[in-house]
């Protein structure tokens, strides 16, 4: 903004940028200049990482002219932008994505080659951007590739965490954490901008003062920090668009070591800039239960107050009259980690720009809309009114005001029904003073949704019961989807290929199309196809393994998958006791091995560092894992996998191989699910519980297509009413009570009976998540797998159907509903 008018005179500076020829030799010549000149390394001396990261710069370089475009192009139409704001972008590796989007992938492979370079190791050395803990995270990162691929005008705000979700390892079975240094070996696909950094501010005093006759506030704050912004590239597919992730990063400002800790020892003010440098040092890696810590608190407000900054500043026009604001942007809050940017806004409106209250609130409440994504009360972020308002003191204030407002209203439409009022109170009074964040994002937002027709209606029902009756237009449903071209074009290129040969090309943007699939379900030769198709993708999963010295997949095996965070609620611990049941029943004589369906068990799922009971989940399922694997009277029948730190990458190899797709929450508390969607897009069956969008998977594919068991969400209810004895369950039933007991025995720990001992009673006593009252059912709907499997061609038909019925599930899809119903914003022309 600074910088004066250029006058460029050469021919070069006044000619339109443009992409590199795309063609091999266009692009050779382009990827060994960048080696050169950027790298600085010559061919011959290069290593595969810079070879890698010159390739990326390649890719870059044909993407930028359309970055620039898009930029000028949204700046020229003034259209309504998306916000999307999330504390996490799980993105998983860009290099595939972004040569595909580009249709770069067949040039950089031969220009590679000629190069003496094989393309798959330059794959093979990213790290994946972890910079989120599981569904939430990755969410966003489908949901900004859909807005690009839909040419919508979006902007991706978060925090470039210098430390991604922690790598998991196991030592004897458990989980350890090791730091994921993800930025070590430089970071090709984002761009620094130290220049348009914002200044964000904490703690501090307010006070009033007199503006020429008016009342006002201002917030003397204590310390700032730099919020310096990343722009990563989110290339749409074959649309020629770019859109903007951009990220923060911290950085210390002068004034930070010069007015707070400037005591004359220079060496201990600059060592103190590492405080401010510790807001984007690392990603909470708690999944789904907030911890109240005043880092987060930081981390929030930063990334919300630098992006709402960001966007008056730069993305609007200088003389941009304020009260149109609603007009231009939509901020969609990704859960309420950032709804503290609700009275950031209000304070910019209401102190900076001079606002009325009453203006600011009618602006404030049409620019935001809030998604939950959870059912869980412990999830429902709170912080407390110390933290809150010693760190942002000006804000508690606001939040205060919103509030009485907020009761003044429902005490007119209610009447003083005390108990309601403080039911509904955006404060909370118990056990400590706290600002409901959830409540706030409520009474602020202009829509509501949950991410799953069950969840939203249990959300209106339950959770938010109260402000649904009082906005009942207030609320909708947007059922999650996920992006087609990471999880089926490029994780499954071999499916990928039969589709588009039986379908024609047009299905990775409009993926409704794959129903044209069904009526190949009944063509034997199809199926042959499809089942060939599978088994080759089950072979390079192996290989996937063997690289990276797992225990081997076995040919022959039904791949049965459970891939998410681990959480009781999630109840992997279910899954452990099939497992158990079947290898108790074989070792026990009850069933007869030379009958047992052959199958692998995999798991992948890292637990939150500080959550005891899921780490213990994770030792047992190793350890049932390694005696089960190894008894020579189960003859190699029944595998356990358990390949450490589960990640984006570690989820394309798996999803296409697999056969079965565990989806066993107990109902009512997964709020959608989006690996089932993966699932079953790639020709999984599912069996799964009646919870989050397993109900919208069965009702598309078909109860003959999926292996439904367990409690319904109202049965739940009416059994926690009627009280809940899972040590009646344990004895009731002779297989659940073996397996417990083969458990708590010491069979899976050295005969040490101790280990377990804290699992096997809370399952026997407490069993939130009633793994137990659905044990029975879940056998039942095993038995019906195995013989379902047993009919290959009538699985393989089934699979298909899966296929082809789940085009809903595209997270373009999911744009539209949420263009539709909640941001009413439009593609740029
Ligand atoms: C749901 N994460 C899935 C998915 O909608 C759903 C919470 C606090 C702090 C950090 N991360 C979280 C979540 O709550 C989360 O990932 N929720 C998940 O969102 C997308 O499909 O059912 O559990």
């Amino acid at each position: 903004e600074n910088t004066p008018e250029l006058r460029p005179t050469h021919p070069l500076a006044l000619a339109p940028v443009v992409a590199p020829a795309a063609s091999v030799d266009g692009f050779a010549k382009q990827f060994l200049q960048n080696l050169n000149f950027d790298q600085g390394v010559t061919l011959s001396n290069s290593d595969v990482n810079d070879q890698y990261l010159a390739l990326a710069y390649t890719v870059r370089d044909y993407l930028m002219a359309r970055w620039f475009d898009d930029r000028a192009q949204q700046k020229a139409q003034q259209n309504k932008t998306v916000c999307y704001l999330s504390a996490e972008y799980l993105l998983g590796r860009q290099l595939d994505n972004n040569l595909l989007a580009a249709r770069l992938t067949d040039i950089a492979t031969e220009a590679l080659a000629q190069c003496g370079i094989d393309i798959d190791d330059l794959r093979a050395v990213e790290i994946e951007p972890g910079l989120g803990n599981g569904g939430l995270g990755r969410l966003a990162a489908c949901f900004v590739d859909s807005l690009a691929t839909m040419s919508i005008p979006a902007i991706g705000y978060g925090i470039r965490y210098e430390y991604g979700i922690f790598r998991q390892a196991f030592a004897d079975g458990q989980q350890i954490e090791q730091p994921d240094a993800w930025l070590r070996m430089g970071s090709p696909w984002d761009f620094a901008h130290p220049e348009a950094a914002q200044t964000i501010s904490f703690a501090g005093t307010t006070e009033t003062y007199d503006d020429g006759g008016v009342e006002r506030t201002r917030w003397a704050p204590e310390w700032n920090v730099l919020a310096v912004p990343y722009n990563m590239m989110v290339p749409g597919y074959h649309n020629g668009r770019v859109n903007t992730l951009r990220l923060w990063r911290a950085v210390a400002t002068n004034a930070f070591d010069l007015h707070t800790f400037n005591s004359g020892d220079y060496v201990e003010s600059v060592r103190a800039q590492t405080f401010a440098e510790n807001i984007s040092k690392v990603l909470y890696p708690e999944d789904s239960t907030p911890q109240g810590k005043e880092l987060r608190l930081q981390q929030q407000y930063f990334f919300v107050a630098a992006s709402i900054a960001d966007f008056i500043d730069n993305v609007l026009p200088d003389d941009f009259d304020i009260e149109k604001l609603p007009e231009r942007v939509i901020f969609q809050l990704n859960d309420t980690h950032p709804v503290i940017g609700v009275p950031e806004l209000m304070r910019v409106l209401v102190d900076e720009k001079k606002l009325e209250w009453d203006a600011a609130w009618a602006i404030t409440q049409k620019c935001f809309a809030y998604t939950c994504h959870t059912l869980l009360p412990e999830a429902l972020e709170v912080w407390s009114v110390d933290l809150l308002g010693r760190l942002l003191p000006r804000h508690l204030e606001i939040i205060y005001r919103i509030n009485d407002e907020f009761l003044l209203e429902v005490r007119e439409r209610f009447g003083d029904d005390e108990m309601l009022i403080r039911n509904m109170s955006i404060i909370g009074e118990h056990p400590y003073r706290s600002v409901r964040m959830a409540y706030l994002a409520t009474v602020a937002g202009s829509k509501v949704n949950g991410v799953a027709e069950l969840h939203s209606q249990l959300l209106r029902d339950n959770v938010l019961k109260d402000f649904a009756k009082m906005w009942p237009d207030k609320f909708t449903n947007v059922t999650n989807g996920v992006t087609p071209r990471r999880f089926l074009r490029l994780a499954n290129p071999d499916l990928s290929a039969l589709i588009t040969e039986a379908l024609g090309a047009g299905w990775t943007v409009d993926l409704e199309r794959l129903r044209g699939l069904e009526a190949l379900a009944d063509d034997g030769d199809f199926r042959e196809r499809f089942a060939a198709v599978k088994a080759a993708n089950k072979r390079r999963f192996a290989r996937v393994l063997e690289a990276r010295g797992d225990q081997p997949l076995d040919d022959g095996h039904m791949l049965d998958v459970m891939i998410k965070r681990l959480h009781e609620y999630k109840r992997q611990t279910l899954k452990v006791l099939h497992i158990v049941s079947t290898y108790e029943g074989i070792v026990s004589g009850r069933l007869d091995v030379d009958t047992v369906q052959p199958r692998t068990f995999l798991f992948g799922a890292k637990a939150a560092p500080g959550y005891g009971m899921a780490k213990r989940i994770i030792h047992l399922i190793n350890a049932v894992g390694e005696v089960v694997s190894g008894d020579e009277r189960v003859q190699g029948k029944l595998k356990v996998l358990y390949p450490a730190n589960y990640n984006v990458t570690l989820a394309e190899g798996i999803i296409p191989a697999a056969d079965l797709s565990e989806q066993i929450s107990l109902a009512g508390k997964e709020a959608s699910g989006t690996g089932n969607m993966k699932l079953a897009l790639n020709g999984a069956l599912t069996i799964g519980t009646d919870d989050g969008a397993n109900v919208e998977i069965r009702k598309l594919v078909g109860d003959d297509n999926f292996f439904l068991f367990g409690m319904s969400e109202p049965e739940v209810e009416a059994l926690w009413a009627e009280g809940y004895r899972p040590a009646d369950v344990y004895q009731g039933d002779e297989r659940l009570r073996s397996a417990i007991d083969l458990i708590a025995s010491g069979a899976f720990s050295d005969g040490d009976r101790t280990v377990f001992e804290p699992l096997v009673s809370n399952l026997l006593y407490e069993d939130r998540f009633m793994a137990l009252a659905d044990f029975a059912s879940y056998l039942d709907a095993q038995e019906r797998v195995d013989a379902a499997y047993a009919d290959q061609d009538a699985w393989v038909r089934s699979a298909i159907l899966n296929v082809a019925r789940s085009g809903y599930f595209s997270s373009d899809r999911a744009m539209r509903d949420y263009l539709d119903r909640i941001w009413h914003a439009t593609p740029v022309s």
